[in-house]
């Protein structure tokens, strides 16, 4: 295997979770770097899987030594590392589930169930269908020889949390247990309050349990990069901290902005959520050393991995109606069934995406190179930055010389308060450059995948059964109506 495959090779126990931190050390009492200069030679560590070793100085072992980082795909892995995922029913929760347990981690996981219940309120459905999660673990047994071990609870629970984390022993925990959309947290007080108490509350109390029970696991928290909003300067959208060499020059002076943390300037209650999850995650970082990396994520779209390739019950949901499918996945499954595809004001908008399949990629590479104690960094987790416009453009093209479909675009009055002309410029160089990720999949292949499995006639069905509820009616301003068609598009065979 290539350096470039195995980025962690000569990362050291300084930061793995299996270590723990002999004596009272006092972390608050000194700034990162200069503690971490001083660590060596004084500083003792016991490995919690390696007790015959003894205390040792922590950057005296690299992964490449130690017998319990075993080469992967991805990079080294823990030996059936302990990964707890928040939010194991979802879209992304599941088929990282599959994944991981396939590298041979020992995978857990929680969720409440809330997001079908969503679904279902809204009158739409997976446009897969999803089996009940006992189903899909037995699924995973059965295609796949792995065993994941789920248990149906509230993240809010802390009461059932806190004795599960002491339970489980997490060596990592990616954090995908909020609700994800901007349209439904939108539509009304109550769902607004639910977005905001469900992300805000459930990520301040999982940062508690892990300050007293997970102290030395790695936090992989899902952000957004709806955070950042799209400045109207062209400023880039750095990877969530200031380089060092930033600075801000204001009536004559010149002030270093480097390592601070961007501007927000989310475009949603959704997204003003994921805000605060943010800070709430850098603080615990800063107050009780806790690690993680926030990964401030495009766009997803697509339906396929390897794993969940394998058989029809592996299926992740794919939602396409107003408020939970996202746009590739809506212009396709809109397509499939001859209705429009509903571009929302001018089209011109920008977003940074990336594949279901390169976005796990992503996440199973910051799971195998954890972040050292008390590091909060950002990673921007995109491959692409597209229009709206390009992306209904390439979904007609591909439906009509691929699929024989005949494809309709319409402009709508924007339901969003939203910039449609801005620049653009998202920076996103880590993950490539220390993680080794390498994209493996392209919007026009995974439009294809979409299509094909949009057009198998239950899918289809489960598209047209829901109709109604692929029109957009949530406005920002809280009304409920229709949009105005502003212009209606055939595309040219
Ligand atoms: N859009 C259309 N037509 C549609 C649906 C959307 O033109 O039928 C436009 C929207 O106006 C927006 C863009 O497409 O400009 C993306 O919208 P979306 O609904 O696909 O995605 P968004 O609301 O931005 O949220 C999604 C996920 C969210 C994630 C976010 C990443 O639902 O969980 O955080 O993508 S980002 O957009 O970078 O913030």
């Amino acid at each position: 295997m290539s350096q470039h495959d195995c980025p962690n090779d000569k990362s050291t126990c300084w930061s793995c979770p299996a270590v723990e931190f002999k004596g009272h050390v006092d972390f608050r009492a000194c700034g990162q770097a200069a503690f971490r200069k001083a660590a060596s030679g004084q500083l003792v560590v016991e490995c919690k899987r390696r007790p015959e070793i003894g205390y040792f100085d922590p950057m005296s072992i690299t992964y490449d030594s130690c017998t319990e980082w075993r080469e992967s795909e991805y990079g080294r892995l823990l030996k059936g590392m302990r990964v707890l995922i928040l939010g194991m029913d979802g879209y992304l929760g599941w088929p990282l589930a599959l994944k991981l347990a396939k590298l041979g981690c020992e995978v857990h996981g929680i969720d409440n169930m809330v997001r079908r219940k969503l679904v279902d309120e809204k009158g739409g459905q997976s446009v897969l269908p999803i089996e009940s999660m006992s189903n899909r673990v037995a699924a995973a047994k059965r295609q796949l020889d792995v065993d994941i071990h789920f248990r149906e609870m509230d993240l809010l629970d802390r009461e059932s949390l806190f004795p599960y984390l002491q339970e489980v022993k997490p060596e990592a925990i990616v954090q995908f247990a909020e609700i994800p959309s901007a349209p439904y947290s939108m539509a009304s007080v109550d769902k607004a309050v639910h977005t905001i108490e469900n992300n805000v509350v459930g990520t301040l109390g999982l940062l508690f349990g892990m300050r007293d029970h997970a102290a030395e696991a790695s936090l992989i928290k899902l952000g957004t990069m709806g955070e950042y909003g799209s400045p109207l300067t062209g400023r880039p959208l750095f990877e969530g901290l200031f380089p060092g060499e930033a600075t801000l020059q204001y009536q004559g002076e010149e002030w270093s902005l480097g390592g601070e943390l961007t501007p927000r300037d989310p475009v949603s209650f959704y997204h003003v959520s994921k805000v605060q999850g943010t800070f709430s995650v850098y603080e615990a970082c800063k107050y009780w050393w806790l690690r993680s990396y926030d990964v401030m994520q495009g766009v997803i779209y697509g339906s396929h991995t390897d794993e969940l390739a394998a058989d029809p019950a592996l299926n992740t949901r794919f939602d396409i109606d107003e408020w939970w499918g996202t746009v590739v996945n809506r212009f396709v499954a809109q397509t499939a069934v001859g209705e429009p595809m509903t571009i929302y004001g001018s089209g011109n908008q920008m977003r940074g995406y990336i594949t279901l399949k390169d976005a796990m990629q992503c996440i199973v590479r910051l799971i195998a190179k954890p972040p050292e104690p008390g590091q909060y960094d950002v990673v921007n987790q995109v491959t692409d930055v597209f229009t709206v416009r390009h992306i209904a453009e390439t979904v007609a093209k591909i439906g009509q010389r691929e699929f024989g479909l005949d494809p309709l675009i319409q402009r709508l009055e924007n339901p969003r308060v939203e910039a449609e002309e801005h620049p653009y410029e998202v920076i996103h160089e880590k993950l490539q450059e220390q993680f080794g990720f390498q994209s493996e999949s392209s919007l026009e292949e995974e439009i294809r995948h979409i299509f094909k499995s949009a057009l198998e006639p239950e899918a289809k069905s489960r598209i047209e059964a829901q109709r109604d509820v692929l029109t957009p009616r949530t406005r920002w301003s809280g009304e409920q109506k229709e949009m105005a068609v502003l212009e209606t598009i055939r595309p040219a065979a």
